[in-house]
């Protein structure tokens, strides 16, 4: 129980008529989430109101979007209260709960006989969560995007996350800068290629459409028995977007040897069996609607989010562990270079990933 905060959960639960036992669940990096054993379960989040400053934006995004996804997957037969978020209400009838002291709470329907995964074992689960993450964007694509709050300004906006990283090392606010002198020296090196997602948009030959933009693997729960993508959960970040960032960003994760946070780098490598296996998926969802020039970039936006992220993590080393949850001394540290050797090895795989994409368009 919170007791550092002016309430507990048990006060919260209430606010939800749930009187439970509840435990600490889920790997995210943002949000506190937890289970409530009630019959059926219950997901309780904290919504990290230090990331997301408009938790009322985030949760009218949530609400209008799972209602659009439903009405989509009641038209195709499907079960709408496990193949996608269901919010369930206060007893005020609110999307959340906001306490006085500006906490933040949400709770979901559990999503019964399902499993997340940190990493895939096998390539199936990356074929489904490709099919899961583009079904997804599918749903979505007559979304009307003028609807959505931008819940994180240029979240993917690569060359203002460049220019975010320099501010961090400008202020250096927790003195570290002088120790990640190579990390630092990499990614300045490969903002070579930061614009050129944001280029293309520029330029209309990347649209802009409605996409999830945190397409992590354990984003999607699977069906425990038969191992089918059944939900994509986690959106907060559900905006307008390019489906390169979806595409990429389920690479930089989904398709690495290893864990995010794998410190030994002989064992960090970028999968192209993986990559193969959720180009699959993916892309037979949405490759009749891709542009030539989305298709052109699908392999370098694996290295542009891995990128990205790399310069999140060091960025956030260098703020003093504001953003990400760490676990350890120096964890996104150990991040940060895991991601760029993953950089290192997508760059020197493009010509093999294009052959890759050509197979599945
Ligand atoms: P974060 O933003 O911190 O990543 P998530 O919304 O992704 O938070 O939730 C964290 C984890 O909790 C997920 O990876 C998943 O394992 C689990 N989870 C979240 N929502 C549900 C749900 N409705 N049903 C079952 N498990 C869930
Ligand atoms: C965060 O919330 P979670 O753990 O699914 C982050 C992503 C990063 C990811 C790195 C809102 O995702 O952008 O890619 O960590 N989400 C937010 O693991 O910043
Ligand atoms: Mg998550």
């Amino acid at each position: 129980m919170a007791s550092d905060k002016q309430y507990t959960l048990k006060d919260i639960l209430a606010k939800f008529d749930i009187d439970t036992k509840i435990e600490v669940y889920g790997n995210g990096h943002i949000n506190d989430t937890y289970l409530c054993e009630t019959s059926p379960k219950f997901i309780l989040q904290r919504i990290n109101t230090q990331v997301f400053k408009n938790p009322d934006n985030v949760m009218e995004n949530i609400y209008n979007v799972t209602c659009h996804v439903r009405e989509k997957i009641k038209q195709a037969g499907g079960n709408p209260d496990r193949e996608t978020l269901n919010v369930i209400t206060t007893k005020e009838g609110d999307i959340f709960y906001k306490h006085e002291d500006g906490s933040c709470f949400r709770m979901y329907k559990f999503v019964d006989d399902s499993v997340s995964y940190d990493i895939a074992d096998r390539p199936v689960i990356l074929t489904n969560a490709g099919i899961a993450f583009g079904r997804f964007q599918r749903m979505l694509s007559d979304f009307p995007a003028e609807k959505l709050h931008e819940t994180i300004v240029d979240f993917h906006n690569t060359p203002e996350r460049v220019k975010q990283l320099r501010t961090a090392m400008e202020n250096d606010a927790a003195g570290r800068l002088e120790s990640v002198k190579e990390e630092v020296e990499f990614a300045l090196e490969y903002s070579k290629y930061a614009s050129e997602i944001v280029d293309a948009m520029a330029k209309g030959e990347v649209l802009l459409r409605v996409t999830h933009n945190d397409t992590k693997l354990n984003n999607v729960l699977f069906d425990a028995k038969t191992d089918a993508g059944v939900c994509v959960i986690d959106l907060d970040t559900v905006m307008p977007g390019s489906v390169l960032y979806d595409f990429g960003d389920a690479l930089r994760f989904g398709a690495s040897s290893c864990a995010e946070d794998e410190t030994d780098m002989s064992r960090i490598w970028f999968d192209l069996e993986k990559f193969e296996a959720f180009a699959k998926g993916f892309l037979s969802e949405v490759s009749d609607c891709l542009t030539e020039k989305e298709i052109e970039l699908l392999p370098l936006s694996a290295l542009l989010m891995t990128y990205e992220c790399g310069i999140r993590f060091l960025a956030d080393y260098l703020n003093g562990d504001t953003y990400f949850k760490i676990h350890r001394e120096k964890h996104n540290l150990d991040r940060a270079r895991n991601q760029f050797a993953l950089v290192r090895d997508i760059e020197s795989k493009f010509g093999a990933m294009s052959e890759i994409v050509k197979k599945y368009i």
